[in-house]
Order: structure tokens, then sequence, then C-alpha cells
């Protein structure tokens, strides 16, 4: 792992001190504008491979349904794209970032891999959904199996459709059911995550979030690059979906992260 974090650009800086203190405390972070050269690219592809792919869009976490893995959410209203991973080169920066890596390492104490990479898009009067964590069951605080990564490929605005979060949920050990709550109300501690297109949001899976509604005219679009422990079960299986040009344009420490060396 310190091998594939080093041929990566990843050293004991690449987070300061005090984004660490945050990300711990908060249970997110943001890191501003890190891809905005190439958000507009990224975006114009999504948008294709959700025509080209249409009804069919999002087969892939419907297919990890019933196997294990992290049950696929029924999401009404919203485009899901799944294994962006093998459907353009451009998408590796989101599985080999320094600055990302450096927040998976802090949070998963350099033990993870790729989960999934999925598109999803928010659409016109849709994108509310429950607090949840990406993971199954209350864990002690620190003892975390997955993070999370929400690439803003819009501007994420209070009108949109931005992720709410509710700040330090990941270290109390519950459930956002367990204080008796409808899940899919305000919350009176939740913040949204707001921020310019070209920024990520790092958020410990753990932390109680999820998608708000899209109150606008126009989809809300964001990348999760999700990673789980290297001993967890991805959400996509990186090995059965990696395809024969995906194995020849990616260095040995990238498909470490995939987990497809
Ligand atoms: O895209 C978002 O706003 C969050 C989505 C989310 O949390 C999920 O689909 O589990």
């Amino acid at each position: 792992m310190n091998q594939a974090l080093t041929a990566l650009g990843v050293r004991d800086d690449t987070l300061s001190p005090n984004e660490k203190v945050f990300l711990d405390e908060h249970g997110y972070l943001p890191l501003e504008g890190i891809f905005a050269d190439q958000v507009e690219a990224l975006g114009a592809r999504l948008v294709e491979i959700a025509e080209e792919e249409g009804e069919r869009a999002g087969w892939e976490l419907r297919a990890s349904e019933g196997t294990g893995r992290v049950r696929f959410r029924k999401d009404p209203g919203a485009v899901r794209l799944g294994d962006l991973v093998n459907k353009d080169p451009a998408f590796a920066v989101c599985f080999t970032h320094p600055r990302v890596l450096a927040a998976m390492a802090h949070v998963l104490r350099r033990d993870f891999k790729l989960s999934s990479l999925n598109g999803r898009f928010a659409l016109p009067g849709h994108g509310l959904q429950p607090l949840h964590m990406d993971w199954r069951g209350r864990v002690a605080p620190g003892a975390y199996h997955v993070c999370n990564s929400l690439w803003l490929i819009d501007d994420f605005t209070e009108a949109n459709g931005a992720t709410r979060v509710v700040p330090g949920s990941h270290r109390t050990g519950r459930l956002p059911e367990d204080d008796g709550a409808d899940p899919s109300a305000a919350h009176p501690d939740e913040v949204l995550l707001l921020g310019r297109a070209g920024t990520v949001v790092i958020f410990n899976a753990h932390t109680w979030h999820g998608g708000t509604r899209n109150r606008t005219d126009q989809p809300r679009r964001a990348v999760h690059a999700y990673f789980c422990r290297r001993q967890g079960t991805p959400q996509t299986d990186q090995r059965r979906y990696a395809r024969p040009e995906t194995y020849a344009r990616l260095n040995d420490a990238a498909k470490f992260i995939l987990d497809i060396l």
C-alpha cells in the first residue's frame, strides 16, 4: 500500500494537520477546486454515457444487489451511472488524485481500495434521500470501513440538491434512525455541502448523509469515488469488470488501488 501511495504522489503532508483534524471531527472535508481543470470534460462525458446507456444506466449497481455487497439504494428521480473506471480514461483522476488518496489513507488507516466509481444526477424535483451511512450497522468511533468522495461536476447550491451531512455523526456509533426521528426529514444539525464545480468533498461514509431535493430545472451532477478496506467486498467487483484496455493503460499503483494488480 505504501509503495502505491508514494508512486501516486501521496506524502504525510499531502493533507495538512488542520485538514486531518477537520475530517476527524466533522466527518467531511472539502478540497476546493482540485479538479477544476477537468470538470467540464468529465461532465460532458457523463452526459454522453447517460445518453448512450439510457434505461440501462446503472445496471452494474443493480447487478450487485443480493450478492452481499452494499445494497443498491432505490433512488427514483436520479440517474445512476456505474463502473466509470472502465468507461473513460478521464475518470482515473477520481481514484488516483493524491489529495483524495491521502484522505482515504487517513480515514481507513492506509488499508483501502476502490469500492465503486459511480455517477449520480439528481434530476429536477427529485434527489431527496433519507439520512444514511454507506455501511450497514454501528461501528465504534475510529473503526471505519468505508470512506466516500463526492466530485462536484456542477456547483452545489442551496437549491439544486446538494448533499447534506450531520457533522460528527460518524463518532456517535449510532444510526440515523436510532433517535426515532424520520431520516427523510431535515435534521437539526445537518449542513449542506455547498461548493463550486471542480471541488471534491471527502466524507467518512459512516457520517450520516443524503441527497436533498433538487428545486431547480437543471440536473445536479456528481461522481462518487467510494473506497473500502482491502479485505472488504467492493460494491463493484473491479476484477470482473476491468477491461483489457483498462489493464493496459493504468500503472501498477493505480491497479493496486483498484485491487486488480
Ligand atoms: O449524490 C448525493 O448527493 C449523495 C448520494 C448518496 O449519498 C447515495 O447515493 O448514497
